[in-house]
């Protein structure tokens, strides 16, 4: 058995620990989409296969047989791009996805399905926004250059914000209810803008929201193609431990 884990998530992390204490051979695949990655306890390769192809011919030439995609809900294409490479290479292909987040008690949240959507839903008139959507979907805030952002990124911008009034933080997550409380009081916060990712590493700012009191836009999660789903690390394991007992 050897297993292709696509990750970039804080379950992907976890479920590197798990194979690596389990000694299942497997590969750790980062996008290379950011400057210091988080070390995983196994051989990790960076960057892009170069689409459908690609992945189909890396699937083969490193004789994967089994491919766990852990990447986040908002990954659609490399998602897509597993489903399609593992029809073409008859490779065992399992999802582990998080549940969206459910509104609690408190929490005032307007859902949009996309990141136009999101800003067409800001305030007329200025505001103070804290945008957690990190940086790829950051242009089309230009739209409403009238509030205040403050952008939590991985890494530095590499170049001009496309908004005129913003502050940069960085930092990578996972974050606490507590740090977020306080960030989002410093810079007097008044609405949210959050993708709906799911899991725990990004839930904070939802739970600090609620503290606050504050309004938070949520962004819809973009469709993925079927694939089998679980939703825990046991169940990926029992996958890979059933497969591994029929020896496929
Ligand atoms: C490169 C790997 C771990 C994984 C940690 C999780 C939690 C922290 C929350 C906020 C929201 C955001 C963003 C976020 C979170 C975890 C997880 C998660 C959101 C790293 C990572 C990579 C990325 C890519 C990066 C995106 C960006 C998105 C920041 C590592 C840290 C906003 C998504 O600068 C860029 O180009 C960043 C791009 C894709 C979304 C965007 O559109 O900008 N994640 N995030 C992975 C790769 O190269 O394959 O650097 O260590 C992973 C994590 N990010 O093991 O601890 O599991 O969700 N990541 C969102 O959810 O909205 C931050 O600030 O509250
Ligand atoms: P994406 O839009 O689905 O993928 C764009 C391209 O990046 C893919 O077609 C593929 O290139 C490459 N790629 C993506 N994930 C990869 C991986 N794990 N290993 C190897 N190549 C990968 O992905 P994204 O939204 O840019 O996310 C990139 C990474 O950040 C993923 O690992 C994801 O889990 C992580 N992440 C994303 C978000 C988010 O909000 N999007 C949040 C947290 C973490 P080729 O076509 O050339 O193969």
């Amino acid at each position: 058995m050897r297993v292709l884990l696509l990750g970039g998530t804080t379950e992907a992390t976890a479920l590197a620990h798990a194979f690596a204490a389990a000694g299942i051979d497997a590969i750790f695949s980062y996008a290379g989409r950011t400057e210091n990655p988080v070390a995983q306890p196994l051989p990790t390769r960076l960057g892009g296969y170069g689409g459908i192809n690609g992945l189909a011919d890396y699937v083969i030439d490193a004789k994967i047989t089994h491919v766990v995609d852990a990447t986040h809900p908002f990954a659609t294409q490399i998602s897509r791009n597993a489903v399609e490479a593992c029809a073409m290479t008859q490779t065992p292909l399992i999802a582990h996805e998080r549940s969206e987040w459910l509104a609690q008690p408190g929490d005032n949240w307007q859902h949009v399905p996309d990141t136009q959507t999101a800003v067409a839903a800001l305030p007329a008139n200025p505001a103070r926004i804290f945008l957690a959507i990190g940086k790829q979907t950051l242009p089309a805030f230009a739209a409403q250059p009238q509030h205040f952002y403050l952008l939590r990124l991985v890494d530095a911008p590499d170049a001009a914000l496309p908004v005129p009034n913003a502050e940069v933080i960085l930092d990578r997550g996972p974050f606490t209810v507590e740090s977020d409380i306080a960030l989002m009081r410093a810079h007097a916060i008044t609405h949210i803008v959050a993708k709906n990712s799911g899991g725990i590493g990004a839930l904070a700012k939802l739970e600090a929201a609620r503290c606050l009191h504050l309004p938070v836009i949520l962004i819809a999660r973009p469709a993925i193609p079927d694939r089998p789903i679980v939703r825990s690390i046991p169940a990926v394991m029992e996958w890979l431990g059933h497969s591994a007992r029929l020896g496929v």
